[in-house]
């Protein structure tokens, strides 16, 4: 077998599901023409830098999000394991997006009425931006209060912890390193199990009508 094939059990460290790792010296590509771009670091370091050649050193926990057709380089100098989200964005006329770079504990719990998990956002949740991500964080034995529909879609993380996700009316055993996407409009309800914390970390698109 040649340099290129993949050996046995090869898909077990690398499955389907796990965000791929940057390599050393790995640098990023750009994503496509109009989509912005968020990047949130679960282990290791990159280095962004954008045009005018302002550098950030973005690690564990760390965040950045790239407007739309901003031209910007990550390099990644060990290796590193980022979530990217990339979506088209739904601009609006003269409310172009800014760049933001930031860590999750540096952001503000916010008010959760009738719920007890705490909540951060990573983003501004002002009218420009048409997306955010959701920092949640539950103790063991908590749960969502509310089993919630919306139009929204959500893409979700689990970083730590472990519990039970219903969907619909399926129930499924999830823990750190799991992923779940959310099609709009699906019953959805979390509980919090096991000795530790959980934190998922939750992509949700807002301020846009969704027809
Ligand atoms: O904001 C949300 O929609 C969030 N509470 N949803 C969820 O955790 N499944
Ligand atoms: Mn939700």
């Amino acid at each position: 077998s040649g340099s290129n094939s993949k050996h046995l059990y090869w898909k077990v460290t690398n499955p389907t599901l796990s965000p791929s790792h940057l390599q050393e010296n790995s640098l990023s590509g750009l994503p496509p023409y109009d989509a912005e771009r968020f990047i949130f670091v679960v282990q290791g370091a990159v280095t962004l830098t954008n045009v005018s050649g302002i550098s950030h050193k973005l690690t564990v926990d760390s965040y950045a999000y790239l407007p739309p057709n901003v031209e910007h380089s990550l390099k990644c100098d060990g290796s590193a394991t980022l979530v990217v989200f990339e979506r088209r964005h739904a601009s609006l006329e003269n409310q172009p997006t800014e760049q933001i770079v930031g860590s999750t504990d540096q952001q503000p719990l916010l008010e959760t009425p009738g719920e007890v998990f705490q909540l951060r956002k990573l983003i501004p949740t002002s009218i420009p931006y048409d997306f955010n991500i959701h920092i949640m964080d539950f103790q063991p034995g908590e749960y969502l209060n509310v089993k919630e529909v919306h139009y929204n879609q959500h893409g979700l993380l689990l970083l730590e912890g472990q519990g039970i996700y219903r969907l619909g009316d399926s129930w499924y055993p999830v823990q750190a390193g799991d992923a779940i996407w959310m099609a709009p409009f699906v019953p959805q309800w979390y509980a919090a199990l096991g000795k530790s914390r959980s934190r998922y970390l939750l992509y949700k698109d807002v301020n846009r009508n969704p027809l």
